[in-house]
């Protein structure tokens, strides 16, 4: 081996850490110095790449490792598919191993896996590093980093051939660190996109930077919460174009947010807590505006639990500074809060029981105030409001109006929907400024790179149609994973020369059908079910969709289970769905009444957000016209995976090593758990499904010509620089395989039991491309020739002396 490595020194090559699937190929170029390289890079003489550079002794040692599993060494793999044999539990120590020296980052495949140090690691992500890879002439030198996908993203932005849009697809389950990630990938692009611009523009540019970094503390304000998962977890999904002009600079971004978990306004999970903003507003607020919005110190409000929990994200100045550099104004500013105070106090409403059952309910005594509270707040009659509250109305024909008392059940429904809907449009509001301030004119950027932050795959004890969506969201972004991942290991067959009929894989559609399918699926039932209008009852349902979908293989039933329910086979795992309550929040009505009532308010936001509302009104026939919540959201995802497809992605899996948060303690047992849910178990498996060892002819003959020892390998490897060329050295590799392949009486087209694919070998027109199994006959057959050879070296050296 050090004559391997002294050779690299000697051809001044380089590794190249990034070769198709990474998997252990030693990819030697002829080293070139480039413009960064020549110039320096750019930011004083002093280069700091150690800390993150591999030494191409490193590099060599890691990939020469991989053919020998070593638990010893396992931290020194930086690419899971080299890890040999690759399972889930060899990637898995390797994953421990390298948490264990606190290396966060490791790649599998074209995928980065991220795990989560639950600690702040200042200099892995500071100015220095940033700018190191940003100016690296092979950024893949480095160690993993999500600077890696951040530059190739950048790069790619401008392609050799046309420039392409760019997709970061950044994954996990809550606390994982997507957000994080996704913070961390702007404020990349803010910095290295920014560096170059003259100082001329330098004004403009940083302050669009400043508005796109801005709107982060705000979109989390607003639509993060402390859950028992995540301090600050995001409850709703986000997709961020970056937008850059020709020069490559940032000079604009736009937002695109996917339901947001409005039901936390109203109701917050024990020991969870409302949206950041309220908790903000209550410490934050000057003695001032806690008059303005009815907010005394020492108010305790239903809808703020756990207040006394200090988080460092209820920080209220940050969110107003933030705001006022988007440019919403202190008044808007103002009218925002109130209204949030006013909700506040409407979770403060109670009612109870009338004493005669032909009349409303009745008012708790001590929510008369919070009642005057709201209504002020809001700026809307406080009887007009008591009534919406209590009463639901009832339209028989045109003309008359029927109000019928509502249960003690109904009022509670009615206040949460209420303070639902005003939320969620508040939330849209900010989303919609938020574009307008920092969204570029379209005719000053041309290309984009996108960073999607969403929620990863859920399983809990009870599923409902949030999780639903959310795992369906998560199967459409697998389905579009493997495509982009089979894609690419095809194309490298198709120009190799090999046939891609080898590999068999069995991919996700029959799952998306089941749920989104036409003409029957999950959805298009419940959206039947929706446009009925008729009392939602769980165990027809259930009945309807064994009738109609029991033969698809991905549902099932479990039949010990006494809730209504149906099991989905997710390419994460099975999860069940209750029904119960399934239909109801797939229609997510809003009384008309509320919506009339919100449009004649005084208060110029609301009146802002409702004015020209669609009442949700029925039909004639008993009809609903709503637009149901899964339709919406098939919509907005249909959207974005256009979006995708048109991109190209890189993917980036944040792993949570333990549910406690805790710093530096990696469990097994979840981590474990979470590689199978965001498909990293998958992508092994995909990459053993072929050939997951791709050596190029000269490397291979550099490391395996020793085996036949032939003329042809010795010249090839002296002459440094030759290109590899099959006429050439392609006689020489199937010398080799033959050798190793008689040795052991195999046929080369006939696979071993743990193969996957359907031959052992194949030679492509630059490459060669091995199983697992092939790769350790020769590392076998290597092995005996140098200690044949060490053993003769032994036996001359002792008859010379
Ligand atoms: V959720 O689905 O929104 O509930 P995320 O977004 O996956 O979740 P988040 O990014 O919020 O998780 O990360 C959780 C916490 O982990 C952060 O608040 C940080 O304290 C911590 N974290 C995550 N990544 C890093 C990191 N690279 N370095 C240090 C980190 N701390
Ligand atoms: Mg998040």
């Amino acid at each position: 081996m050090a004559n391997v490595k002294k050779k690299l020194w000697e051809n001044n090559g380089t590794i190249s850490a990034t070769d198709g699937i990474r998997a252990s190929s030693l990819n030697f170029e002829k080293g070139q110095r480039t413009r960064h390289q020549q110039k320096g890079n750019g930011f004083g003489s002093k280069t700091k790449t150690e800390p993150h550079r591999q030494s191409l002794n490193d590099s060599l040692e890691g990939d020469v490792r991989a053919f020998l599993i070593d638990e010893e060494t396992l931290h020194t793999y930086d690419d899971l598919t080299k890890v040999n044999p690759v399972t889930p539990t060899t990637v898995l120590k390797c994953l421990q191993a390298r948490y264990r020296v606190k290396v966060f980052y490791t790649h599998a495949g074209c995928t980065l896996v991220a795990l989560n140090p639950f600690q702040p690691i200042p200099h892995l992500y500071s100015l220095d590093v940033m700018k190191e890879y940003h100016f690296a002439p092979q950024p893949q030198e480095f160690k993993p980093h999500i600077f890696i996908v951040a530059e190739e993203a950048y790069r790619n932005v401008q392609g050799q051939v046309e420039p392409t849009d760019q997709s970061l697809v950044v994954s996990g389950e809550s606390g994982a660190g997507k957000t994080w990630t996704s913070r961390c990938l702007m404020k990349y692009y803010a910095t290295v996109a920014a560096s170059s611009s003259s100082p001329k523009c330098q004004d403009t540019i940083e302050r669009i930077e400043k508005r796109v970094l801005d709107s982060n503390p705000i979109m989390e304000a607003f639509g993060n919460a402390c859950t028992l998962r995540n301090n600050n977890s995001s409850r709703f999904g986000k997709y961020i174009q970056l937008q850059l002009n020709r020069s490559q600079l940032l000079v604009g971004a736009s937002v695109q947010t996917y339901l947001l978990e409005k039901t936390r306004v109203a109701c917050q999970a024990a020991n969870e807590r409302n949206f950041h903003i309220f908790y903000q507003m209550m410490k934050g607020a000057t003695e001032e505006q806690r008059q303005e919005w009815r907010m005394p110190r020492d108010q305790l409000f239903a809808w703020l639990p756990n207040a006394d929990k200090s988080l460092e994200e209820d920080c209220f100045k940050e969110t107003t500074d933030a705001m006022k550099n988007l440019g919403i104004t202190k008044e808007k500013q103002g009218q925002i809060f109130q209204v949030l105070a006013g909700l506040l106090h409407l979770g403060n409403v109670s009612f109870c029981p009338p004493t005669d059952e032909s009349q409303p309910c009745n008012l708790e005594e001590q929510s008369k105030d919070f009642l005057q509270c709201t209504a002020d707040l809001l700026q809307i009659s406080e009887e007009q409001l008591l009534a919406c509250l209590r009463l639901r109305t009832l339209r028989a024909g045109k003309q008359s109006v029927l109000l019928k008392p509502c249960s003690m059940a109904e009022c509670s429904m009615r206040r949460d929907c209420l303070a639902k809907v005003i939320y969620a449009q508040v939330f849209d509001w900010l989303v919609t400024f938020i574009n307008r301030s920092i969204c570029a004119d379209k005719s000053s950027w041309c290309n984009f790179i996108g960073i999607l932050d969403v929620y990863g795959f859920e399983c809990f004890t009870l599923n409902n149609l949030e999780q639903l969506c959310i795992n369906y969201a998560n199967e459409k972004l697998q389905q579009h994973f493997v495509a982009h991942y089979l894609k690419a290991q095809q194309e490298e067959y198709v120009s190799e020369g090999l046939k891609w009929s080898f590999i068999k894989y069995q991919d996700n559609q029959s799952c998306l059908d089941l749920i989104e399918g036409n003409p029957t699926s999950v959805f298009s039932l419940l959206n039947e079910e929706c446009r009925l209008n008729r009392a939602s009852d769980a165990r027809q349902f259930r009945t309807r969709l064994e009738k109609e979908l029991s033969n698809n293989a991905c549902m099932s039933w479990d039949k010990f289970s006494k809730q209504p329910h149906f099991t989905v086979s997710h390419y994460a795992g099975r999860v069940s769905y209750q029904i119960e309550g399934m239909m109801e929040k797939n229609k997510d009505p809003v009384p008309p009444e509320l919506i009339h009532m919100l449009q004649a308010s005084h208060d110029p936001l609301l009146q802002g957000l409702f004015a020209g509302q669609n009442t949700e009104e029925s039909s004639g026939r008993g009809h609903s016209k709503v637009v149901t919540v899964v339709s919406k959201f098939k919509n907005s995802l249909d959207s974005l995976m256009k979006i995708l497809h048109s991109t190209t992605p890189h993917y980036t899996r944040c792993i949570k090593p333990n549910p406690e948060c805790r710093p530096l303690t990696f469990k097994k047992e979840e981590v474990i758990v979470q590689l199978e849910a965001c498909g990293i178990v998958e992508t092994i498996n995909i990459s053993a499904a072929g050939f997951p060892i791709r050596i190029p002819y000269l490397s291979f003959l550099q490391r395996y010509g020793m085996i036949t020892n032939s003329r042809i390998c010795k010249q090839s490897i002296n002459e440094n620089g030759l290109e590899p060329d099959k006429n050439i050295l392609g006689p020489a590799v199937a010398d080799v395989l033959d050798v190793v392949l008689r040795s052991h009486s195999l046929d080369p087209s006939k696979p071993s039991e743990t193969d996957s694919c359907s031959s052992l070998v194949h030679c492509g027109k630059t490459k060669v491309f091995l199983t697992h199994s092939m790769l350790e006959l020769l590392e076998g057959c290597r092995d005996r020739v140098r200690s044949q050879r060490a053993f003769c070296i032994q036996c001359c050296w002792r008859r010379y002396r």
